[in-house]
């Protein structure tokens, strides 16, 4: 959307668009958390940006030198992430390693996010009310997809994810904090939906009986990935596929971003993820569960992107299990949707009535998906 911005004001903003007057209304007064960042010009305007389902981010436009220059300013969310200075310590030492690591390369200041400090030198600002703010140069001529379009974009992805592990194997002592303890422990994510079948706080369990069923059917496969003694590795944790740039002009996988919950995890974690979010050409939320599938070119380009990168490092182990860890991220995803379901919405952004189950149905329709191609997915493996 091409928006015009006519009259900021502080928290108000009047926009028009190409084909009609609009008002936005902004949550936060987002200029007055600009003139605590180190960025030269005038303040033009914010809007809402991204569709995100935890922080709430803004693109920010400042006139500099008669010179348009757009930034991403993120409200971290305290009630999730609830160290985040610790948080932003872990994302401060990330993105100075992959900076020193491509200094010199071409277009290496689009390649890793980089942080503007606040006016006194911290890599964040803490409003009084106990919001936490950070600001990225905002990458340009470069987009995020919420669905998969093609094979060459899965690829590039995966080999973009990849490279960012690589890329991190040598990150400096000491340990990234665990900016969310136990994040991918799908025993405990399991134990968290029991719990809230049990409480059924807000008298929801009756519309999700088939969802509830289908979870404790699965739940044998949920200690699969930490029975498997894999190595720990710095990984980024949500390599959704709408986490990575891809470039405008070459579709190259360009910035990997949403660095909140890099921390100490498993490779396959990220792997899983993947083939969670760019295997299938449904959104997240599709109500017509027909169209979510496990495409296996997809799956396919995936595993070519991601070995390009990773195979240098990956053990045998890990490469066994990269299918299956498809079917359990995606498991642990949609247990995860249900469980926010169940106790009335508290965790994720939700946009409609029945949203999070909603999102659950597609999760559970692709671990179907998954299960049906494991023997094909894993001989590709094999075979690579
Ligand atoms: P969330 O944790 O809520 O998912 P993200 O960090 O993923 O937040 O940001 C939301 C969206 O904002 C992204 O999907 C992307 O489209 C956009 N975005 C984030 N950082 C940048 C950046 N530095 N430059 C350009 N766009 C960005
Ligand atoms: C959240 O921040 P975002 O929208 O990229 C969530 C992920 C989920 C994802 C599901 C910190 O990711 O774990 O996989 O939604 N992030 C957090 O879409 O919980
Ligand atoms: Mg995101």
């Amino acid at each position: 959307m091409k928006v015009d911005f006519i009259e900021p004001s502080v928290d108000v903003l009047k926009i028009k668009t190409a084909t009609e007057p609009a008002t936005i209304v902004l949550k936060h007064n987002v200029r007055a958390v600009a003139a605590q960042f180190q960025i030269h010009g005038d303040y033009l305007g914010a809007e809402p940006y991204g569709s995100g389902h935890i922080n709430d981010t803004y693109a920010v436009i400042f006139d500099q030198a008669g010179r348009q220059v757009r930034y991403i300013f993120q409200r971290i969310n305290h009630n999730i992430f609830k160290q985040p200075v610790a948080l932003m310590e872990n994302i401060s030492r990330v993105t100075t390693h992959l900076g020193q690591k491509i200094t010199g390369e071409p277009d290496a200041s689009r390649r890793v996010l980089t942080l503007i400090p606040s006016r006194d030198g911290k890599p964040y600002y803490c409003e009084a009310d106990g919001n936490h703010w950070r600001v990225y140069y905002f990458i340009e001529k470069a987009r995020t997809f919420d669905a998969v379009e093609s094979t060459a974009q899965a690829f590039q992805a995966a080999r973009a994810f990849g490279q960012f592990q690589k890329l991190l194997a040598d990150l400096p002592a000491p340990r990234l904090h665990d900016t969310i303890p136990d994040f991918h422990h799908t025993p405990k994510r399991f134990a968290a939906l029991e719990k809230a079948i049990n409480a059924d706080v807000a008298n929801r369990a009756m519309s999700c009986q088939k969802e509830i069923e289908f979870a404790l059917r699965n739940k044998d496969i949920t200690s699969v990935l930490l029975d498997a003694n894999l190595p720990e590795r710095v990984t980024h944790n949500d390599t959704k596929f709408n986490n990575v740039m891809l470039d405008n002009a070459t579709g190259k996988g360009i910035c990997v971003i949403d660095l909140d919950t890099v921390m100490p995890g498993l490779a396959l974690y990220d792997f899983g993820d993947m083939i969670r979010t760019t295997t299938s050409p449904a959104k997240e939320d599709e109500l017509d569960l027909s169209k979510v599938v496990m495409q296996f070119p997809m799956f396919e380009a995936l595993v070519r992107g991601y070995l390009d990168s990773a195979e240098e490092f990956l053990t045998a182990d890990e490469k066994s299990l990269l299918a299956f860890s498809g079917k359990l991220i995606t498991f642990e995803i949609g247990i995860r949707f249900l469980t926010d379901y169940l106790a009335g919405d508290t965790y994720f952004k939700v946009h409609r009535d029945g949203h999070n189950l909603d999102r659950c149905r597609t999760q559970f329709k692709l671990v179907e998906s998954i299960e049906s191609q494991e023997t094909e997915m894993n001989r590709l493996i094999a075979s690579c």
